[in-house]
């Protein structure tokens, strides 16, 4: 598999109907990571080999790489908070993947998302996500959130998390919500309100909501394959 290095403002790599793992690795100009650090923790070779490595680990989507000292840092996006600050001469090359035609790309939170401003309960909301081969989208880090609330009208969201066994998971990766993503006093009514949408009553923070009685904008999420 090749490997291809495109700066930030480098001409995207071509668009698909859908998702394509391409191992493009971008530099990234932003100064924190999210993550959670692989093994081997530290090596020194080649930046093309760090990539060749974070490519052939699964986990791996993002690295590192000390252009002082070819020190190679692998890591994978993680949803725990955790962030890592740097800055040069080390370089963050994320793992990036073409966004559908019509989906926004998301490049400094690695989502492709699409915004519907249809008005449609949560349940019809994650149905035309899921018949054009999407679902609803998750946004389970407070670094997700906050690209939202500041990209996002003003307005109110069907999101891609309900309650399931008795907790509040989101729907792509089953985890349960991190309690700092609820606007404030949320959940208030966790035995009617089943499903989540970020509203302009929880200043576009997590709300549980009812899941057929509110018609609201949605963001589909198209997420890389497994
Ligand atoms: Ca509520």
């Amino acid at each position: 598999m090749s490997i291809v290095f495109a700066g930030p403002g480098s001409s995207p790599p071509p668009e698909a109907s859908r998702i394509k793992r391409t191992t493009v690795f971008k530099k990234v100009s932003s100064e924190s990571v999210s993550y959670t650090q692989l093994e081997p923790r530290f090596s020194i070779k080649s930046k093309l080999a760090c990539a060749a490595d974070c490519d052939r680990i699964v986990d791996c989507d993002q690295f590192l790489f000390n252009t002082d000292t070819a020190n190679c840092l692998l890591f994978r996006t993680g949803s725990n908070q955790e962030h890592l600050l740097f800055s040069a001469p080390w370089i963050l090359f994320r793992e990036h993947f073409t966004c559908p035609n019509d989906f926004t790309d998301a490049l400094t939170i690695g989502i492709c998302y699409k915004i519907y401003t249809q008005n449609a309960n949560w349940y019809n909301a994650r149905s035309t996500c899921q018949e054009a081969g999407y679902d609803l989208i998750m946004i389970d880090t407070l670094s997700k959130l906050n690209y939202f609330k500041n990209n996002l009208p003003w307005d109110d969201y069907h999101i891609g998390a309900w309650k399931s066994g008795g907790d509040f998971r989101w729907l792509s990766s089953g985890s349960t919500i991190d309690s700092n993503l609820w606007g404030s006093g949320c959940p208030d009514n966790p035995n009617s309100e089943k499903c989540i949408a970020l509203t302009t009553f929880s200043s576009l923070n997590l709300n549980d909501i009812h899941c057929t009685n509110y018609a609201f904008n949605f963001i589909c999420e198209a997420r890389e394959p497994k």
